[in-house]
């Protein structure tokens, strides 16, 4: 008999997942990791009971979480990213030849060890690329204490329950801005809004005294249940947010990569904010 796993994240909706195959489930001393298989989205990574990324969508979610900042930045040397343990954020801000640092900062080593084991094409090398600096520690406390400074910072998070909620605070917003250089932006993980409406609301609030220009830019990522997932978008540099389609295909041809989800047209257009979104951000 098959068994599933069910997911929990949003009262009142279950997903749930064919286990075909189970291949790692322990308590790794600071979450419940799971890594199993299923037939429709290979091999899936599940932390405390919530899907984190598969195999078969976390391009979408990993594209749009890295070449939207960076290419919308347009000179990108030194990229921070918090959590990412499994490595496909920093796999995609590799890509980047004009990135020469990279620094990922997650609390837990087990997952980006058992990623590495168990998912090795979320990485896909990442991990032993020169340019990767890994620090295993507190997300918050690092960028709280460090004074070093980046032009993209990238917030890889969990959901806002448990451990991760730090990473969603006022006080987390302030201190990233405070490690971004000149014209530097940070981008989030903001859940999504027609089933985590509070989680916009509430980033939106607590961007909003540190940034200039606080927005929003969307993408569907179907293991990510409930409609299209936000990214949050901090700046001081309002211009960024607007660069047209012609220099974003610009640069993306400079940059000389190919992808799967992101296109110029994609990026630009992820900007418009259907009027249910746009209602909460007051
Ligand atoms: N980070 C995003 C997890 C969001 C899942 N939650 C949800 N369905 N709202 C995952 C890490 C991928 N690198």
């Amino acid at each position: 008999m098959t068994e599933w796993f069910e997911e929990a994240l949003h009262p009142g909706l279950t997903q749930g997942l064919s286990m075909d195959r189970v291949l790692f489930r322990s308590s790794t001393g600071q979450q419940e990791l799971l890594i199993f298989e299923n037939r429709l989205f290979g091999r899936v990574l599940a932390l405390d009971g919530i899907v984190q990324t598969t195999e078969g969508d976390e391009f979408i979610y990993h594209e749009m979480l890295t070449h939207v900042p960076i290419l919308g930045h347009g000179n990108a040397s030194r990229v921070l990213v918090i959590g990412g343990g499994d490595g496909g954020t920093a796999r995609e801000v590799l890509r980047h030849r004009s990135v020469e640092a990279l620094t990922m900062v997650e609390i837990d080593r087990e997952v980006v060890d058992l990623c590495a084991t168990w998912m090795p094409s979320l990485a896909d090398g990442a991990l032993s690329d020169p340019r990767l600096e890994l620090v295993i520690a507190d997300g918050a406390r690092f960028v709280a204490e460090t004074s070093r400074s980046w032009d993209v910072i990238i917030i890889d998070s969990t959901d806002p329950v448990g451990p991760g909620e730090v990473l969603f605070s006022e006080a987390f917003y302030r201190a990233c801005r405070d490690r971004l250089a000149p014209g530097g932006v940070l981008v989030t993980q903001n859940g999504v809004p027609h089933v985590q409406a509070e989680e916009l609301t509430g980033s939106y609030r607590r961007l909003g005294p540190s940034f200039a220009d606080v927005w929003f830019y969307l993408a569907p990522v179907p293991t990510y249940q409930g409609g299209h997932m936000a990214f949050g978008w901090a700046s001081d540099t309002v211009a960024l947010r607007r660069t047209g389609v012609a220099e974003l295909t610009r640069r993306f041809e400079h940059a000389g990569f190919g992808t799967r989800y992101y296109t110029p047209e994609v990026h630009a257009a992820a900007f418009a904010l259907p009027a249910s979104v746009l209602a909460l951000m007051a």
